[in-house]
C-alpha cells in the first residue's frame, strides 16, 4: 500500500522521493509505505492552498455548510472501509473505530457544516457618538494542522473541519504512524466536491514535513495536537512569525471518587477512562483517588474488573484492548511499569507484554493498575499514555483537591460524588479545562475543549473554534 500527498485535489508522490515504512501494530508488519515530504512539498501544498484561497473565501456559507455535510455522509457511508483502515493502521479494536472514531470524524464535518450557519457577528452601538461598530469575522488565509496518532482521522478532521468551514485554505499533516485515514479522506473530499486545493495533506515526519509547515511565514496558524514537548517548540519556532497558535497537549488526568457517589456507575465508568483506546487519550484519566473508606472495596472490585478484560488483535469482536499504536510507544510504557516498582509503587494487576497468538509480534500490553506510595512519584506527574492507571487513598476533600492539583497538567479531571456543594466547589477549584461529574468522556461538540497548564493553550469546539480560524475586525462607522 502506497500512501500519497493529496495536494491540488490530487494525489501525489513526495519531489524527493523519500519513503517511511508504515507499520501494522497488531502483527508488528510493515504493510505500506508514507511519502516523508520535504519543504518542497509544503510548499507545493501552501501554493495550491493560497490559489484556492480567493475563491473558497468568497464562497457563500450554505455552500461550504453543503459540502461539508456531504463529506460528513459519505465518510459514514464509507464507515466499515475507513473503521478497518483506522484499526489497521493504529491498533485499536475494529469495533471501537466503528463505534467512535469515524462516526465521530462525521460528526466533525457535520457539526462545523452547520455551526457556520450560525456563526454571527457583534455589534455596538456607540450611543451618543453617532457610530457604529461591528466586527467582521475574516477567514486567516491558508492555516495549518497537526495532528497525532491515538485517534487519527477523529482529530484530524477536528481541525480541518472548522478551518475550512470558515473559509480557510489547509496545509495538513496527520502523525506518520497513522496516515491512512487521512489519506483516504482525499477520495471523499473530491466526491463531496470540496474545490481543489482547499485541503491539501502532506505526509511526513514532525521533524521535516511538520516543522516546514510550521516555519513557513505565510502559513499564519497552526492548530497542533500532539505531546507537550512537540507543542513547546513549536511555540518556540512560532513565536517570531508571530503565528496564531493552539496547542491541544498532554494530561494527567485525576479521578476523585468519593464514597457517596453512584459506586456501580463510578466502577464500571472508570475501567472505560481508564483503558479506553489502550488508554492512549489524552482525556484518560490516569491518576485515580479514592476516598479511604471505600478505597479496599474499590481496589478489589477495579482490578478484577480490570482482569477481565480481554487484549486481543483489534478485528475480534471479544477483544477490549487491543496494540499499542507502535513499538517504541510500547517500550516507553514499559519504561514507566518499571520506574513504578523502582519507586515502590505495587503492581495490583498487569504490568506484562501479552502474546496474541497468532500475531505473536504484535504491540500488546496488559491493563496494568499500580498502587502508588505518593503522589510524587513519576508514574503520578509524568504521562505515560497507555494502558496504565495508578491508584491511591485521600482521607479528605481538601488533600484529593491539593493531590489532582499538584502536577504539571491540567487538561481534565472527573469527580464521583453526588454531594452537591462538594461538585461546585471542585469545578471551580480543579485546575483543569474540562470537569466531567458522574460521567467520562460525554462530549458536546459546542462546548470549549482545552487545557490549562502544560496541556496547551486555546481552546477547540464549537464557536471557540471558529474564532480560532479567523481574525476579527472591528469596523466603526460614524454617521
Ligand atoms: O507525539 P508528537 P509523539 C503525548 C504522549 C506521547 C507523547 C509523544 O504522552 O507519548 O506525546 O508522542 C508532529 N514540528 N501525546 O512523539 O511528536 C508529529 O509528526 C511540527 C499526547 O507521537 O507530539 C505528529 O503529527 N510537527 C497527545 C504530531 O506532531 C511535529 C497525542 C504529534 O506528535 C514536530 C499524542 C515538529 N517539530 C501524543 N514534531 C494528545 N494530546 O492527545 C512532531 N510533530
Amino acid at each position: 500500500m502506497t500512501i500519497k500527498n493529496y495536494i491540488n485535489g490530487k494525489y501525489q508522490n513526495p519531489i524527493e522521493n523519500i519513503w517511511l515504512d508504515n507499520y501494522n501494530p497488531s502483527n508488528g508488519e510493515i504493510y505500506g509505505q508514507i511519502p516523508n515530504s520535504s519543504k518542497a512539498d509544503v510548499e507545493n501544498a501552501y501554493k495550491a492552498a493560497k490559489s484556492a484561497f480567493t475563491q473558497w473565501s468568497q464562497t457563500t456559507f450554505e455552500e461550504r455548510s453543503r459540502i461539508l455535510i456531504k463529506i460528513s455522509e459519505l465518510l459514514e457511508a464509507n464507515l466499515q472501509r475507513f473503521a478497518e483502515a483506522e484499526s489497521k493502521d493504529n491498533g485499536k479494536p475494529v469495533s471501537l473505530a466503528k463505534a467512535v472514531d469515524i462516526p465521530r470524524a462525521a460528526s466533525n464535518f457535520r457539526f462545523f457544516g452547520n455551526a457556520i450557519t450560525q456563526f454571527a457577528s457583534e455589534s455596538h452601538e456607540s450611543v451618543g457618538q453617532q457610530a457604529i461598530n461591528y466586527t467582521l469575522r475574516q477567514p486567516i488565509g491558508v492555516v495549518g494542522c497537526i495532528s497525532p496518532w491515538n485517534l487519527p482521522l477523529y482529530l484530524f478532521t477536528w481541525k480541518i473541519a472548522p478551518a475550512i468551514a470558515a473559509g480557510n485554505c489547509v496545509v495538513a499533516k496527520p502523525s506518520e504512524v497513522t496516515a491512512m485515514t487521512a489519506y483516504l479522506l482525499g477520495e471523499i473530499c473530491n466526491e463531496a466536491g470540496l474545490p481543489k486545493g482547499v485541503l491539501n495533506i502532506v505526509h511526513g515526519l514532525g521533524t521535516t514535513t511538520g516543522q516546514a509547515i510550521v516555519e513557513h511565514p505565510e502559513i499564519k496558524a497552526i492548530s497542533f495536537t500532539g505531546g507537550t514537548a512537540t507543542g513547546a517548540h513549536i511555540a518556540r519556532v512560532a513565536a517570531p512569525m508571530f503565528k496564531k497558535l493552539s496547542l491541544e497537549l498532554g494530561g494527567k488526568n485525576p479521578n476523585l471518587i468519593f464514597a457517596d457517589c453512584d459506586y456501580d456507575n463510578m466502577l464500571e465508568t472508570t475501567v472505560r477512562s481508564s483503558f479506553a483506546n489502550q488508554g492512549q487519550i489524552c482525556l484518560c484519566g490516569s491518576r485515580i483517588f479514592v476516598e479511604t473508606s471505600i478505597y479496599e472495596k474499590f481496589k478489589t472490585d477495579f482490578v478484577n474488573k480490570v482482569k477481565a478484560l480481554k487484549v486481543g488483535h483489534p478485528s475480534e469482536t471479544e477483544t477490549n484492548i487491543g496494540a499499542l499504536v507502535s513499538k517504541s510507544h510500547l517500550e516507553k510504557v514499559k519504561q514507566y511499569i518499571d520506574i513504578a516498582k523502582a519507586e515502590n509503587g505495587k503492581i495490583l494487576c498487569g504490568g506484562n507484554s501479552v502474546v496474541v497468538k497468532g500475531y505473536e509480534n504484535g504491540y500488546y500490553l496488559e491493563p496494568t493498575v499500580i498502587e502508588v506510595p505518593n503522589n510524587e512519584c513519576r508514574v503520578n506527574q509524568e504521562e505515560i499514555f497507555g494502558p496504565v492507571v495508578t491508584i491511591m487513598p485521600f482521607k479528605t476533600e481538601k488533600e484529593a483537591l491539593e493531590m489532582a492539583n499538584k502536577v504539571k497538567y491540567g487538561l481534565s479531571a472527573t469527580l464521583w460524588t453526588n454531594h452537591l456543594k462538594r461538585t461546585m466547589q471542585l469545578s471551580n477549584q480543579l485546575q483543569v479545562g474540562i470537569v466531567w461529574v458522574n460521567t467520562w468522556m460525554m462530549r458536546d461538540l459546542r462546548t470549549p475543549f482545552g487545557g490549562v497548564k502544560a496541556s496547551g493553550v486555546g481552546r477547540e469546539g464549537g464557536f471557540e473554534a471558529l474564532r480560532f480560524f479567523t481574525e476579527a475586525k472591528n469596523v466603526c462607522i460614524k454617521y
